[in-house]
């Protein structure tokens, strides 16, 4: 929990829908493509919430598919949005489209009795946003005679759907076009909770190997779990044990110490509405992939690394907090951090602090405001050849 207590749930900036599809998975963000393999659709309606890569960055598929996302927010009828300007894009719990004749969105969105969520001035010649030019507000009509509208709701409830095939295992990955209709700056923030949460009394343990889908459902810490202070002695929200996967969640308040994980983990579409002690931390040595949620009002560190790994973030929304990621005080052992087509803002000291000589970050395609005293300290003792950026763009 952050004592500023600023920007609630939704907060500024760009999140956008993501690219529905399992498929798009594949060749997902990060450059050396160490997850991926998406696994095929659900076979119950609402499939993978999966956004692609970023355009060019991502590396082809990995070694083996992870479970296809499903229920969650159901499918939605963009059809009526279809049917009188150009639809972008759709998948649960979402329609994004481009009108043109002055419409404005919340005329768009209301036509197929969804809520505009955001709005984007449109990119000219495509039927997407141009995330170059600050976003819109859905408060007041923009004037423009075109604009690209994300609209959301709750739809029809999610069937659940099986997981998905196995992925192909493709081979890691050379970079490949990656890409997908999922741009820089666009995150995967796709639930829409309902009203209420499931408190966890205590820590739920996802097996080795094991996928456990959170539905979109909100969790909440019970009192012997924790109760999101800064304290240190709180159990994990969720533990993931080696090469779990872990989808569709938000964790609301108290979110104790969040996620843990041991070992490579790969997780999707998880939100902290407001964060505990820290969000989630990396207790033992592995790959964790992040892609898609967002993390509000931390009092201070949003993931924090304890083990020697590589922690792959992208399409992802972090604000409010005083830095996005900590490697644990003091240590030398190399962490290898990579963020991409990301949202970023309101970080009181940085984005990454180290106190290790080996450890890198690698920033591409992402949009970042006020970090740190200067607004732009992004990071924190990291050697100078340690430092990879591209693309991205301060705000
Ligand atoms: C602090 C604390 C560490 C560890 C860490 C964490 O950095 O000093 O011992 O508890 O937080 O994992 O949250
Ligand atoms: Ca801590
Ligand atoms: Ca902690």
């Amino acid at each position: 929990m952050s004592s500023g207590a600023t920007g609630g749930f939704g907060g500024s900036g760009g999140a956008v829908a993501g690219a529905s599809g399992g498929s798009n998975l594949g060749g997902a963000s990060g450059a050396a493509g160490a997850t991926g393999g998406a696994g095929g659709a659900g076979a119950g309606g609402a499939s993978g919430a999966g956004a692609s890569g970023a355009p060019g960055s991502g590396g082809s598929a990995g070694a083996s598919g992870s479970a296809g996302m499903a229920g969650g927010a159901g499918p939605v009828d963009c059809s009526a949005i279809d049917d009188a300007w150009e639809l972008c894009d759709s998948g649960p719990g979402f329609c994004a489209a481009v009108f043109d004749d002055g419409a404005g969105c919340a005329a768009v969105c209301a036509a197929a009795g969804l809520t505009c969520s955001e709005v984007w001035e449109d990119m000219d010649g495509a039927c997407a946003p141009d995330m170059t030019r600050p976003a819109l507000g859905c408060d007041s009509a923009s004037g423009h005679d075109s604009d690209y509208c994300v609209c959301t709701g709750t739809g029809m409830p999610g069937s659940g759907g099986s997981g998905g095939d196995s992925g192909a295992g493709g081979e890691s990955g050379e970079g490949g076009s990656g890409g997908g209709d999922v741009g820089p700056g666009e995150v995967l923030d796709l639930c829409d909770p309902p009203a209420g949460a499931t408190t966890v009394n205590e820590t739920i343990v996802v097996a080795a190997g094991q996928t456990y889908d959170g539905e979109c459902k909100r969790f909440i810490a019970g009192p012997g779990v924790g109760d999101g202070s800064q304290s240190e002695n709180q159990d994990p929200v969720f533990r993931l044990e080696d090469g779990a996967t872990l989808i569709n969640v938000v964790i609301g308040a108290p979110a104790a110490d969040g996620i843990h994980t041991y070992g490579d983990a790969t997780l999707r579409n998880i939100t902290w509405e407001d964060i505990g002690e820290d969000a989630l931390t990396i207790k033992e040595t592995g790959t964790v992939v992040l892609d898609g949620g967002a993390a509000y009002q931390g009092e201070d560190k949003v993931f924090q690394i304890n083990a020697a790994s590589t922690f792959r973030l992208s399409n992802f929304r972090a604000d409010d907090a005083g830095k996005l990621i900590r490697q644990n005080g003091g240590t030398t052992f190399e962490v290898n951090v990579y963020i991409d087509a990301s949202d970023i803002s309101n970080m009181g000291e940085c984005i990454f602090r180290t106190d290790s000589s080996s450890s890198s970050v690698t920033m591409t395609n992402t949009r970042y405001s006020n970090i740190g005293d200067a607004g732009d300290d992004l990071w924190v003792g990291v050697g100078s050849g340690n430092i990879t950026v591209s693309g991205n763009t301060q705000y």
